[in-house]
């Protein structure tokens, strides 16, 4: 007998995280927005797709922050899923602890928590059998003490896990285990959740980090989304088949800028609004770091760039790695040894040539930054 099922697999959506520290008021509660519309979006593809499941594999709330409010809310999407059933283990941010939401708030019946003192959940229906590893504490540096799994070969398995799956364990102990590990549980399907970035580098063996669905930050750039997975199983053996569906709301996006040789500030908004013309500005969230050589008399005002681009943004941070050009026949003549650095560089820079020439002025440059600034800044 062929026996199939079809599910979404999402982790890490860190609703009504605070987004404190990257932006300014305006921009931390349209970001908590858009963690809620990347969850709807979610609902709909289970709707779309009529997939059977919704599996979410821990941090889908941050306890620290998450209100009533957005609970009802969360409570409320679960209810246009009717029957179909949730299934979720808890993760670092959203820990099975003592006033957990998990804990005391009244869920619909098709949500299903797995925690360590009941990890188990049996879909009798569909013949699905759940099993999580999750987290009950903020911090764990080891795996719970959990009842052992109970798989049967008719059945098809899922196991909900949250944590750091083959990583060097000493340095980030969140629930840490290898896959060699989890392989050997003899689940059917392990839907991962803790690291951002989706990873299917081990799909075959039936393990997917989807990562975070919307992006909390510059370290998770690129695509950002949810699994569609469906197994079928027919005499004991498993088919797995997976795609990824991108539905951010927003990029986090970095551009570099050279703004070598500029004549005025003015140039410089005019580079930027040419590279921002054509990029997302609108709608990414946008940081740009200016490199080159600068005129020294020019001295950037990035509040006031920033300022002058801010129209085409929704979010724009400027990082200035920039250096000033330095009058070279100016400091030269100084009595100190600023002026002796120069005039020994310049003498070996003029008997040099080729390679040596050009890695003898590129020294200059950053001796000259070290002497007159007090730091280098060697990228
Ligand atoms: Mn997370």
């Amino acid at each position: 007998m062929v026996q199939e099922v079809s599910f979404v697999h999402c982790a890490d959506i860190h609703l009504d995280a605070s987004f404190k520290g990257d932006g300014s008021h305006s921009f931390s509660s349209e970001r908590r927005k858009d963690l809620k519309k990347t969850f709807e979006a979610i609902i709909n593809i289970v709707l779309e797709k009529d997939a059977d499941f919704l599996l979410i594999s821990g941090d889908l709330y941050e306890h620290d922050y998450a209100s009533k409010s957005t609970i009802n809310w969360l409570n409320e999407q679960f209810s246009k899923l009717g029957d179909k059933p949730v299934v979720i283990v808890t993760g670092n941010h959203d820990p099975y602890v003592k006033n957990a939401w998990y804990r005391i708030y009244p869920w619909r019946e098709n949500v299903r928590i797995l925690t360590t003192a009941s990890p188990e959940f049996m879909d009798n229906t569909r013949n699905v059998y759940f099993y999580g590893i999750g987290f009950d504490t903020f911090r764990q540096e080891r795996l719970p003490d959990i009842k052992p799994p109970s798989i049967s070969t008719e059945k098809i398995n899922i196991c909900l896990f949250h944590g750091t799956l083959d990583m060097d364990f000493t340095g980030n102990p969140y629930n840490p285990v290898s896959s060699e590990e989890l392989h050997r549980l003899g689940f059917d399907y392990y839907a991962l959740g803790h690291f951002h970035r989706k990873n299917e580098s081990l799909a075959e063996a039936g393990m997917i980090y989807p990562g975070s669905p919307e992006p909390l930050g510059f370290d998770e750039q690129g695509e950002h989304g949810v699994y569609f997975v469906s197994i079928s199983k027919e005499n004991g053996k498993a088919e797995t088949r997976y795609h990824f569906i991108q539905i951010q709301q927003r990029k986090y996006v970095e551009y570099n800028l050279d703004a070598g040789g500029i004549q005025s500030e003015e140039e410089l908004i005019k580079r930027a609004e040419l590279l921002l013309s054509s990029s997302n500005a609108e709608r990414d969230i946008v940081k740009i770091n200016l490199s080159g050589r600068i005129p020294a008399d020019i001295s950037l005002d990035l509040a006031a760039l920033e300022h002058a681009l801010a129209d085409r943004c929704f979010s724009l941070d400027i990082n200035d790695c920039t250096y000033p050009d330095y009058d070279l026949d100016e400091l030269a003549k100084e009595k100190n040894i600023t002026g002796v650095f120069i005039n020994m560089m310049k003498e070996k820079i003029d008997n040099a040539s080729g390679d040596e020439k050009q890695m003898l002025e590129k020294a200059l440059y950053l001796g000259l930054e070290a002497l007159l600034t007090g730091k280098v800044d060697i990228s």
